[in-house]
């Protein structure tokens, strides 16, 4: 459920070079009911990184690769390492999505091999970081926001600093690609939507090129 301040928002908006947001952009229901689907065989998990700590948000993939972290580092894996078998094929339901929201945000021709499904409770946040695992960097990032509306925030070329906090909502679509593919980016912890005290989590779907 959004607030009602969100329906007066512009349907796409340019938020510094290269970074649009789509408003309220995809009807989510159906994306969760194949999130579903995608973590009775890849469940949601945290995630080791190379520093000992694990990940405060908790993801799967589906697609050619998903994103994995673990004690020797980040990186694209065909594999699930917790049932070892491939990821789950990415739905064409997505697919579709994300190549419709690079192009309304003038990518043409995205072809994303790699969908990381991450999952926010309440204070979970995810800290300033680049998407740099990528084999080239040519090819834009499409990021869907399913559920609890969160505070995302683009710091640009430096780590941390002033950033520009764009709030999302259910169904918004954050698409940035070309001189901006390698900015520094991350989400407040994820807090109680008073209005809607019955929602939990927030499900964000990137979907990127990494190969
Ligand atoms: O949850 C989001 O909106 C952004 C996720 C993200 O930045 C990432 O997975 O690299």
């Amino acid at each position: 459920m959004q607030d009602l301040f969100s329906e007066t928002r512009p349907h796409k908006q340019q938020i510094a070079p290269d970074i649009w947001l789509l408003s309220n952009f995809v009807d989510t229901k159906p994306l969760l009911s194949l999130v579903d689907t995608i973590t009775q065989s890849s469940p949601f998990r945290k995630m080791l990184t190379p520093n000992g700590h694990y990940t405060g948000v908790a993801a799967t993939n589906c697609g050619k690769f998903g994103w994995v972290s673990d004690k020797t580092g980040y990186r694209y894996s065909p594999i699930d390492p917790i049932n070892k078998n491939q990821w789950p094929a990415l739905p064409s339901t997505f697919e579709q999505l994300a190549k419709d929201a690079a192009k309304s945000a003038d990518f043409e021709n995205f072809c994303p091999d790699a969908c990381l499904i991450n999952r926010y409770l309440i204070g979970t946040k995810l800290g300033s970081h680049q998407d740099k695992n990528e084999v080239n960097f040519k090819q834009p990032i499409v990021s869907v926001s399913i559920g609890l509306p969160a505070i995302f925030q683009i710091f640009g070329s430096q780590r941390s600093g002033k950033a520009i906090n764009v709030q999302l909502y259910d169904g918004d679509v954050m698409v940035w690609g070309n001189s901006s593919r390698l900015i520094y980016h991350g989400v407040k912890a994820l807090t109680e939507n008073s209005l809607d005290p019955n929602q939990k989590q927030r499900i964000n779907l990137t979907f990127r090129k990494s190969h």
